[in-house]
């Protein structure tokens, strides 16, 4: 690990990162032993590692996979989301820990790609809609689960892409958000935070190497090209040329968040929230939520 000028062998590398995960939810409290803990699964090394990670902590943690489905199974093999719902099961089975699964196709009738078609929100890339429905899952789950937090498995890589993406773009509303906690300060928002926030892809993907966790391999077919892969390769460009510099420029930012660079958030932000007249949830938007509204969107009466 240049970044960290640092050489393990197995067994001291299997000690570390668990510490450095440790260290994180110290430093940003961001639950304790007594909390209630749901972790989004999505068959991938990072979720599937911060699972095992808490888990070996003694945390009390239940997963929840929610299958998009997304790739079409068939004689030759799984499709994307089939294949990760095996992963996530295998996992929980292995460990004799709790899975909540949700099928987005079951309980809303249609596949993530197929709202996307019918709805016209991204027919190349169905990434919104992906993205609103998963959020709008995670917090339901969680909320009637009686969770105290929801814990994401996003790792240094992803966080210091997005901080890149929204400095390129000078977005003040998700530079003040941005952070390894999204507090629950909203009517019906669960807490939300990101254990792996300061851990490198490369180090958790090593970690489910050597821990033996199975994991599927192969990325969802709607990533490539996107923003986020751009943004990440001149990174890990930047990385090669000076190790550290992710680190450096995402907790740097944290730093500079901290010694009060953004002013925080309006009040009246917070107060404009009310609750969805159709599932409950909090939402700025007058009338229905932005999910609700999309999964009216074009359906006929
Ligand atoms: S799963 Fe969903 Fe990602 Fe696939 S459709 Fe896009 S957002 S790329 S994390």
């Amino acid at each position: 690990m240049r970044q960290h000028k640092l050489a393990l062998c197995k067994d001291h590398y299997l000690e570390w990162v668990p510490e450095q995960v440790e260290r994180a939810i110290q430093k940003y409290h961001m639950f304790s032993h007594e909390d209630r803990i749901l972790v989004a699964v999505s068959g991938g090394k990072d979720s599937l590692s911060l699972w095992d990670i808490l888990w070996r902590l003694g945390y009390s943690v239940d997963g929840l996979y929610i299958g998009l489905g997304i790739g079409e199974s068939s004689a030759e093999g799984l499709g994307y989301s089939d294949e990760s719902e095996r992963m996530a099961r295998q996992f929980a089975e292995k460990h004799a820990l709790n899975l909540h699964t949700v099928s987005i196709p079951q309980v809303y009738g249609e596949s993530i790609p197929a709202i996307a078609e019918r709805t016209h929100r991204g027919r190349e890339k169905p990434c919104s809609v992906c993205g609103l429905t998963k959020r709008h899952v995670m917090n339901r789950i969680a909320r009637e689960g009686g969770y105290q937090v929801l814990v994401t498995g996003h790792n240094l890589d992803d966080e210091a892409a997005i901080l890149f993406s929204n400095t390129m773009n000078w977005i003040p509303g998700y530079l003040v958000r941005q952070g390894p906690v999204l507090e629950a300060n909203r009517a019906g928002m669960v807490r939300k935070v990101k254990p792996l926030c300061r851990m490198y892809e490369r180090e958790m993907a090593a970690y489910a190497l050597l821990r033996g966790i199975e994991y599927v391999y192969e990325e969802c077919p709607f990533v490539e090209g996107s923003n986020t892969i751009y943004y990440k390769e001149i990174l890990n460009k930047l990385e090669f040329d000076r190790p550290g510099s992710k680190i450096n420029f995402y907790l740097t930012y944290l730093q500079a968040k901290e010694n009060g660079l953004f002013a925080p958030l309006a009040d009246t932000e917070l107060e404009l929230l009310h609750n969805c007249p159709s599932c409950g949830q909090a939402t700025t938007a007058p009338g229905e939520c932005a999910f609700c509204r999309m999964m009216a969107k074009g359906k006929k009466p």
